[in-house]
C-alpha cells in the first residue's frame, strides 16, 4: 500500500491529491460545522406547524452528529402573541401574508412558544454533545427564520461572531423545515463569507406554494452546495 508521503512525493501527486480531495471534500473536517435547525415538536407530524414526514430526518441527524467536531441546536423560540402568528393579527388566517415593519411576513399556526413541550426537540433527538443551543424568533415583533439574522436583516443572533471564534468556516445545514429556516440560515451562512452546504435527506420541507423549489434555485444561486448525508461517511 502507498502511504501518503509516498504519494505526495510521486510524479502524479498532484493529480492523485486532486481525485482524493474531490472525493473527501464532504468529510467534515475541523472548519466544519452541523447545524441542526429546529427539530422540535410543534414541526413534527401532529404538531401545531407539521412539516411532512418532519420525524424523519431525527435518525439521519442522530447518525452523522458524530462526524462534527461543532454542532449547534437552534431553538425556534417565540414570545405568546407573535408577530408571526396568524392569531395575533385579527382577521388573518395561517399561511396568509401580511405586511409587517420590515416586510412580507408569512402567518404561521401558534408553534414553538416558550417554554412549551412544543418547543422543545423531538425526544429522540440525541445529540449531547452539541455545543450551542441557539434560540431565535424571540423578539415578540421580528420574526427570525435564519439562525443569523432576523427577520428585518438586520439583528444579529450572535451566532456569525460565534462560529467564527470557533474557527468554523464551512456549515453543513440539516432540520426542519428545508424551504423556510433550513434554507434562510443556509443563505445568510453564504453572506456572511461561509462556506454552506445542505443536507437534503436531513431536512423536511413544508412546500407552501412552490417554496421548495424556489428555495433550492435560491440556494444554488447563491452557492450553496446540496448533499446527500451518505456523502459525510467516514
Ligand atoms: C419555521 C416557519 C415558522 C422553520 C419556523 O423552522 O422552518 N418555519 N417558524
Ligand atoms: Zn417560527
Amino acid at each position: 500500500m502507498m502511504g501518503r508521503r509516498a504519494v505526495l512525493g510521486g510524479a502524479a501527486a498532484g493529480v492523485a491529491a486532486a481525485a482524493a480531495a474531490q472525493e473527501v471534500s464532504l468529510r467534515p473536517g475541523f472548519a466544519d460545522a452541523l447545524l441542526v435547525v429546529d427539530v422540535q415538536n410543534c414541526f413534527m407530524p401532529g404538531g401545531s406547524l407539521a412539516v411532512p414526514r418532519g420525524d424523519e430526518v431525527v435518525p439521519v441527524i442522530n447518525a452523522i452528529a458524530g462526524r462534527f467536531r461543532i454542532v449547534v441546536l437552534t431553538q425556534d423560540w417565540h414570545t405568546p402573541g407573535h408577530a408571526s402568528f396568524a392569531s395575533a393579527h385579527p382577521g388573518k388566517q395561517p399561511f396568509e401574508v401580511v405586511r409587517l415593519s420590515y416586510g412580507n411576513q408569512v402567518l404561521w399556526p401558534d408553534h414553538c412558544i416558550q417554554g412549551t413541550p412544543g418547543a422543545e426537540f423531538h425526544k429522540d433527538l440525541h445529540v449531547p454533545q452539541a455545543q450551542l443551543v441557539l434560540r431565535k424568533g424571540y423578539n415578540p415583533k421580528i420574526d427570525s427564520y435564519s439562525a443569523f439574522l432576523e427577520a428585518d436583516r438586520r439583528t444579529k443572533t450572535g451566532l456569525e461572531a460565534w462560529l467564527k471564534a470557533k474557527g468554523i468556516k464551512r456549515v453543513f445545514c440539516c432540520g426542519l423545515a428545508t424551504d423556510f429556516c433550513v434554507a434562510w440560515t443556509a443563505l445568510d451562512a453564504r453572506r456572511l463569507g461561509f462556506e454552506a452546504v445542505v443536507v437534503e435527506d436531513a431536512c423536511r420541507a413544508i412546500d407552501l406554494d412552490g417554496s421548495l423549489a424556489k428555495a433550492w434555485a435560491a440556494m444554488a444561486k447563491a452557492g450553496v452546495e446540496r448533499a446527500q448525508s451518505a456523502m459525510l461517511a467516514a
